[in-house]
């Protein structure tokens, strides 16, 4: 079959070294200092993330598998003839979810949207291995390329979006609720939507998560830094910051921050700013908000949807919800 990749020009930008620096500008020079975390992935950094969906620790990729095969059939039911996924990742959890549904499913269109053309490559790998499927990969961010399949879907069929990972809880709540909106306003009434969501659970236990014994997290946070070495010839001293996880109870929330553990000066010419970080002055680089089930079911309705079914994994607390576009 031949392969199809749509590159819109927005992809092509998003990552570009000009926004990049920018961002980087901006966000350093904030109180408190901030980096986008959308800029933890790079090619090490994505290797970084995969090394922590593996890790004992961090049990949300394997709860969220459990639960797509365990309940594969309600979620493909009978109408879907187009799966799209926004972040596919490696195409592991997809493919876990076709395999689920059996052989006796009908022909489907698999469309995955992601900026990485190197995960768009590994998630075609993966899905083509299924009998009666075709993959389309779109390289864009998640709202280029839902406006794309809105205007090019035809009206044969069912569509289902899928957006796993808790993914969702990488946004602050203005910009979940306005992203779950500019979902919902590229289906159909009577599409589906399943959404995966990291559940809150005991605090140790998220701990752990965002700060495990083997440092892989920390390396992943660090990397940033490395990053804006590398890309905008930045001097941090990656010696010099130590990771830090933690729970924001009020928020519900964990925080992954950067630590300056001295007085240091710090400059990154391409981005056009240096300045001195104090002793235990941080870098915030993440924001991982954890839910209650009551609370997703709240967000997808006020953004269009109705739930059909949520499903609960209760030993690691994680949550699949099937809604649909009403
Ligand atoms: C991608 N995202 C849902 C992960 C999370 O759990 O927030 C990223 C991550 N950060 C540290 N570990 C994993």
């Amino acid at each position: 079959m031949t392969p199809t990749t749509l590159t819109t020009p927005a992809a092509a930008t998003s990552g570009s070294a000009r926004g990049f620096a920018g961002e980087v500008r901006h966000f350093l020079m904030q109180q408190p200092r901030q980096l986008p975390s959308r800029y933890l992935y790079d090619d090490l950094g994505s290797a970084l993330f995969e090394a922590i969906c593996r890790l004992p620790w961090y049990p949300l990729t394997r709860a969220e598998l459990r639960l797509l095969e365990g309940h594969a059939r309600e979620i493909l039911d009978a109408g879907v003839t187009t799966i799209v996924e926004l972040g596919p990742g490696s195409g592991a959890k997809l493919s876990a979810l076709i395999a689920g549904a059996g052989n006796d499913r009908g022909r489907l269109d698999l469309h995955l949207v992601d900026v990485s053309g190197v995960a768009l490559a590994q998630a075609r790998r993966t899905l083509e291995e299924h009998q009666n499927v075709r993959v389309v990969t779109h390289r864009a961010t998640y709202e280029t390329g839902l406006e794309e399949l809105g205007l090019a879907r035809t009206l044969t069929g069912r569509r289902l979006t899928l957006f796993l990972g808790s993914n969702i809880g990488n946004f602050d709540p203005p910009g979940r609720d306005a992203f779950l909106g500019s979902v919902r306003s590229a289906l159909d009434r009577g599409d589906t939507f399943l959404l995966g969501v990291d559940l809150v659970k005991p605090v140790p236990d998220l701990r752990l998560a965002y700060d495990d014994p083997l440092g892989v997290t920390a390396a992943f946070n660090l990397n940033l830094l490395a990053r804006i070495n590398c890309e905008l010839q930045g001097d941090f001293d990656l010696h010099g910051f130590s990771h830090l996880a933690i729970w924001n109870e009020e928020r519900s929330r964990i925080e992954m921050h950067l630590r300056s553990d001295r007085r240091q000066r710090i400059a990154v010419p391409s981005a056009d700013v240096a300045f001195v970080m104090e002793p235990g002055e941080t870098i915030w680089t993440e924001s991982s908000y954890k839910y209650q089930p009551p609370d997703i079911v709240s967000m997808l309705e006020r953004s269009g949807f109705g739930v059909r079914a949520q499903w609960i994994d209760a030993v690691d607390r994680f949550a699949l919800t099937l809604a649909e576009a009403t």
